[in-house]
């Protein structure tokens, strides 16, 4: 039984591909002056590597995207030399270049278990300070996911993705009728008059159950998540993998490649997303696309020709949807055209977006200097 409430058509946008965070060393502990006492170094503040976090849940978890290290324990009778403050780790995900607020690279992690340094706490107080501590460094920093390309092309195998990146771009992919002939990312680039350029990775072949890793499973659909938008590519006729897996519908292929993506990280279907319908050239192109966009139109109708455990938690609504032949070239310059238009105004998006955060971050802080401050926190 399948319960059509919980399906609405989603809205795209809330994609995270970088945060800007502030990060606080601790600040040092006090010397003690009579006995030569020396205050413990305030912690640092790390940004470390990890397994299933994304940025996304980053901000969500930390909505004030504010890290502070502790501070240094002072001196005293009965500890001479005080503890140092306790470190703050960020979990941050693989593949995230971290660089300062105007740009300059901190680092890159790599492989979980990579650590960057970006705030170092303060020195404790001692003999040299004249027993005084010093506080931490302050800044904020930008956490960056590392994308490959502008497009990443999702699509069952056979649906003629190589064939359109060649099409599209100056790339010559491999291109064979079966299945699997892509086996790593292909990198395309598209051209313009103004020669404005957008790259669109041609990603491997993604089948039903790949997000339980089968076929090329995880391999695909890890480069999927380093692209800004997603282009959806079915054939028009629909699709069968081999001759013992059932046939599949342009319509139903949209929607499982929907589901797969949502089985993987549901994150991934907030990228825009744009859906082209290739092979226009073959017989009865036209008329199998009126009817693909009639139930598109009202996809929850339509569901119940997919596998219950298969049907999206909600539709995907695509920015555009555009008919293509990578054979003959028809629709071509007008899905160029989209494709541009999308990214751009998603960029005006983002710039709107980073504009309103900075404005915010300015307010908040002369809300802070205007405040008289306390007295300081007692050093744990
Ligand atoms: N008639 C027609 N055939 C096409 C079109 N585009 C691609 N094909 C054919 O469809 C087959 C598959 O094309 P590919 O470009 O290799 O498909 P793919 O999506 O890259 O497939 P994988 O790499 O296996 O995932 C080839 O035989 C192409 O010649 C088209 O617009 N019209
Ligand atoms: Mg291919």
């Amino acid at each position: 039984m399948v319960h059509f409430s919980r399906i609405c058509l989603r809205k795209y946008g809330n994609l995270v591909d970088n945060l800007r965070l502030y990060v606080r060393g601790g600040s040092g502990g006090m010397g003690f002056p009579r006995l030569g006492g020396q205050g413990g170094d305030g912690g640092d503040v790390w940004v470390v590597a990890t397994k299933d976090i994304t940025l996304k849940r980053i901000k969500n978890k930390y909505p004030e995207k504010r890290f502070v290290a502790g501070v240094g324990a002072n001196s005293s009778i009965r500890a001479l030399k005080g503890m140092k403050g306790e470190d703050k780790e960020i979990l941050a995900p693989v593949g995230i270049t971290v660089t300062t607020d105007d740009g300059k690279l901190i680092g890159e992690l790599n492989a979980v278990g990579d650590r960057i340094k970006v705030a170092t706490g303060g020195s404790g107080g001692s003999f040299h300070s004249a027993f005084q501590p010093s506080k931490g460094q302050t800044k904020h920093v930008r956490l960056d996911l590392k994308l490959i390309a502008d497009l990443g092309l999702v699509g069952f195998p056979n649906a003629g993705k190589s064939s359109l990146l060649t099409t599209l771009s100056n790339a010559t992919p491999q291109i064979a009728s079966y299945a699997f002939t892509t086996l790593r990312p292909e990198i395309g680039k598209l051209m313009y008059e103004d020669y404005k350029q957008i790259s669109v990775a041609d990603l491997p072949g993604l089948i039903e159950g790949a997000h339980m890793n089968k076929g090329m499973g995880h391999k695909f659909l890890k480069h999927v998540e380093r692209t800004k938008q997603l282009l959806f590519v079915v054939d028009v006729s629909g699709f069968q993998l081999a001759s013992k897996t059932p046939f599949r519908s342009a319509f139903e292929a949209v929607q499982l490649l929907t589901k797969e993506l949502e089985l993987y990280r549901e994150e991934l279907l907030t990228k825009p997303a744009l859906l082209v319908v290739n092979k226009m050239d073959l017989p009865d192109a036209e008329d199998r696309l009126a009817e693909l966009k009639e139930q598109l139109h009202n996809p929850e109708e339509f569901s119940e020709l997919l596998p219950d455990d298969m049907i999206p938690k909600s539709f995907l609504s695509f920015r555009h949807v555009v008919p293509v032949s990578a054979l003959t070239g028809f629709g071509i310059s007008d899905l160029k055209s989209r494709i541009r238009e999308s990214l751009e105004q998603e960029a005006l998006a983002e710039a709107k977006g980073n504009h309103e955060e900075k404005l915010q971050a300015l307010r908040s802080h002369s809300l802070e200097r205007s405040t008289p401050p306390g007295p300081n926190p007692a050093p744990q």
